[in-house]
Order: structure tokens, then sequence, then C-alpha cells
């Protein structure tokens, strides 16, 4: 087991490894920018390391700095969290060049999944479904025209170097088809140095589901279930649910073993998310995420399994704590995001908090970076906190979510809360029905 472990990260999710850390009886050191010098995770640490100025670049997203900080506090590893490096394949290479554990899959995966093309070619290979298209990079407008005529429009062009919804162009028909390639590929080209596209059916009515997959470097592979993660606005989730409203018990097992195979064949290490599209019954992989996911605790509370505790055994070659017969699903879970940001138009709201009051009770879990008299800095992302709520069934889950919303207090600074007071008392919802288009139509007609 690893003596001390460097965490490269910020706010709830830096709290979030440093709690498992401490369970784990594992020293602690973080890195911070001068930004973030009063920032919970930097009291709660056993060290701490100034990094650089507030930019990320400069800091949070400085490898020559955060591998600096590993050697002279002797950090044996180092946990990305999200964003920021979780997703670098240099990274994860550099931290192996200086015997410094990555707590995450090799670089060489985190590359395959990081190119889309590639991804895709890689998920059909493993028996994964993936949405019908172009079986790679599509450059010139004749065969564009000949695959987009074989699997029928609207199709969707897509960027290699893209994902999470950057760089996506549709073409409802063939008129459409000569543009959306032409400035897909240009937009690639100028946002990621990789001009390279490719040509998927356009699913219209789709719901967003994506597997929790783990993988022990050693050929062994499980799935903990799925999230439906179908409510967002400009590709930023806002409420994640598992299990998914959509499925039953003989689809998640059917979709979870393939993914699960699919990762043990794959010899993938850690902690990974397989995206799908679902639409009529089906699913149709889109994207492979190499990272714990900001919604991960979804998925702990109706499996009862620290996923963070899982990522540390395995990358320090202890091997998953459970095998896929150990792992139960109990009951539902949801969570809401809660930004700092205007609930109607989600422009950012930095600022002090003045009061800070969390929910508790049974079922209730939140994860948040943020105290009373905390100063949200405007450099980074405006996630402040999570309410994750737990109940034996769904209903019973939004009943307990309504009072847990109803007790939440953030003073001083605008939050998502009231749009989460809002959507808790809406049919739609509470029936589970909606798809990845629903939040964007109804914040439209509430204007
Ligand atoms: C699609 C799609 C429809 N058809 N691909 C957006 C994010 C990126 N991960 C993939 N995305 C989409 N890919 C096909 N073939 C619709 C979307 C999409 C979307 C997907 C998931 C969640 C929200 C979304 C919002 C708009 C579009």
């Amino acid at each position: 087991m690893f003596q001390k472990i460097l965490i490269a990260n910020r706010g709830e999710i830096a709290l979030r490894v440093l709690r498992a850390c401490k369970e784990l009886g594992i020293q602690t050191v973080v890195v911070h920018s001068t930004a973030d010098a009063d920032a919970m995770h930097v009291r709660l640490a056993d060290e701490s390391v100034c990094i650089g100025p507030p930019p990320s670049r400069d800091s949070y997203l400085n490898i020559h700095q955060i591998v600096a900080a590993c050697e002279i506090t002797g950090a044996d590893a180092v946990h990305p969290g999200y964003g920021f490096l979780s997703e670098n394949a240099k990274f994860a290479d550099i931290l192996a060049a200086h015997n410094i554990t990555f707590i995450g899959p090799s670089g060489d995966h985190i590359r395959i999944m990081g190119d889309k093309i590639e991804a895709k070619r890689t998920a059909k290979r493993l028996g994964i479904p993936v949405v019908p298209g172009s079986d790679g990079a599509v450059t010139d407008q004749k065969e564009a025209r000949r695959i987009a005529a074989e699997i029928g429009y609207p199709v969707i062009i897509k960027a290699s170097a893209g994902g999470g919804g950057r760089g996506m162009k549709v073409a409802l028909t063939e008129a459409d088809l000569e543009i959306a390639l032409h400035t897909a590929s240009t937009e690639a080209g100028a946002a990621f140095g990789d001009d390279a596209v490719y040509i998927e059916k356009y699913l219209e009515k789709p719901r967003h589901i994506e597997v929790q997959v783990f993988g022990d470097g050693a050929g062994r592979g499980v799935h903990f279930g799925e999230r439906d993660c179908s409510l967002q606005r400009r590709h930023q989730k806002v409420w994640e649910e598992a299990p998914s409203p959509a499925l039953n018990a003989e689809e998640r097992a059917r979709i979870g073993n393939i993914c699960a195979k699919a990762i043990a064949d794959l010899g993938y290490s850690g902690a990974g998310t397989i995206e799908f599209l679902y639409e009529n019954g089906e699913f149709y992989f889109i994207e492979m995420n190499t990272r714990l996911q900001v919604e991960h605790p979804v998925t702990e509370a109706i499996t009862g399994i620290d996923l963070v505790h899982e990522q540390i055994r395995v990358a320090s070659g202890g091997g998953l704590s459970v095998r896929q017969e150990d792992i139960k699903f109990n009951g539902h879970a949801i969570e809401c995001r809660i930004n700092a940001e205007d609930p109607r138009t989600f422009t950012p709201s930095p600022g002090t908090i003045t009061h800070f009051h969390t929910p508790g009770g049974l079922g209730i879990r939140v994860d948040s970076g943020v105290y009373s008299g905390y100063k949200i800095p405007p450099y980074y992302d405006s996630l402040i906190g999570k309410l994750i709520v737990h109940g034996r069934n769904r209903v019973e889950c939004m009943m307990r979510l309504r009072r847990a919303l109803d007790e939440f207090v953030v003073d001083g600074i605008k939050t998502t809360l009231p749009l989460f007071r809002d959507l808790v008392g809406n049919a739609d919802i509470a029936n589970g029905d909606y798809d990845i288009h629903w939040l964007e139509k109804y914040l439209a007609k509430e204007e």
C-alpha cells in the first residue's frame, strides 16, 4: 500500500480523495494555487505545497511543478481527481518514468480513449455496441455522402480529438452535409490541432446512460451498474441518478456484463465510465472516460462500495475488493450538482458564502469543499458541492430529496439550488420521463 498520496486537484473532489486516504491510513499531500490557500482540502491535508498562481495552466495543470511537489514530499502516488490532468496521457507517462504511481489507467489506455475514432474502433472490437457510422476518419465529400446515405439522415459529424460535446455538427439532409463536414473539420483543426472527423447516425431523442466499470490491470473487470445523466445543459450534467429509470434488471445486466468483459479483455486498470446513448431499447457507445467522475457517489450509494478506495487498492497492486457477484444494487440515488451560478442563466456567481448549512439525516450525503465565510475564487469551475440522496426506491429518494433541498442554505452567492427545488416537483421528472434535450427545453419554456 502507498505511504503518501499527492492529490492533484481542488474543491470537493480533493476533499473526497483526502477522506479515502485518511480512512486507509495513507498520508496526504495537496497541491494548490495561491488562490486556494484558504481551501478546506489545504487545511485538512497532512502537507500542502503551493505550486503557482491562480490560472490552472500555471498551477493545477503544471506537470513539472506537481512532479517536483512529489519529489519534495516523497509522495509515492498521485490521485488526479477529475478534470485537470486526470485524462492526460503524458502526465501518466511522466509519473511512471519518475517511479510515481498514477492512480488511474495506463498512459496508453488514456491515449486510446482520448482519440474518439480509436476509442470507437476499440469498443467495437471488444464487442460493445456502437452508433452506426463511418469506420474511422472521413475526409472526402463523396465518401461522406455514401456513408450518410447508407446509415440514413440525420447524421452527426464529430471531431476525433473532441468529446464531451465539443466539435459536433448535425446534417439533417444531404444538402447540409458538405458544409457540416467542412466546418467540423476546420473547427477541429483550429481547436485541437487535429482535423480528423467521423460520421455517425444522429440519434434524435436518446438518454445518456453510462456504465461504471473497473479493471484490476490483470485481466479482471467488473461493472457497478449504470447512471442516467440525461439531465444536462450545454453538455454540463445537472442531475444524475442510479439506476436509470429507463432500464430493467435484464438490460442492466446485459450491458453491464458486456462492459465488464470488454474491460477485462482490454487489460484496463482502475475506474472507467463507458458512455452510451440509449434509444428504443438499444445501447450505442459514444465515448469512454478514463477517470473517476463527478457523479460517482450515486453508484457508491446504491452499491455501498467506496470507489476511491478501490482506485487506490488497484493502483497499489492490491486488486479489487469485490468480484462481480459481490456487487449488489440497493435502492435509488440522485445527485444534484450545486453550482455557484444563477439558477436560470447559469452565469457564474463567485464571492463570499456568508452562511452554509447542509441537510442531514438518513440517506443524505453532501460532498463539498466550502464552508461559511469561504470566498469562492473566480478562476475555476463553479461546482461548490453535490447533494446525494439515497432511498429504498425512486419515490422515497425523491421525497427525501425534496426535504433535503428545503434544508440546504447557501447565502451570499447565487446557486443552482432553486432549479432543483423546481425539478423535484416536476411531473416528467417524477415519472423519470426525460431525454438529453428535456432540461434545455424546460429552461427555454421557463424564461
Ligand atoms: C450524439 C448525439 C446524437 N447522436 N451522437 C454530446 C456529448 C458527446 N459526449 C456526445 N454527444 C452527443 N452525441 C449521436 N450519434 C447527441 C449528443 C448530445 C448529447 C449527448 C449526451 C448528453 C447530452 C447531449 C446533448 C446534446 C447532444
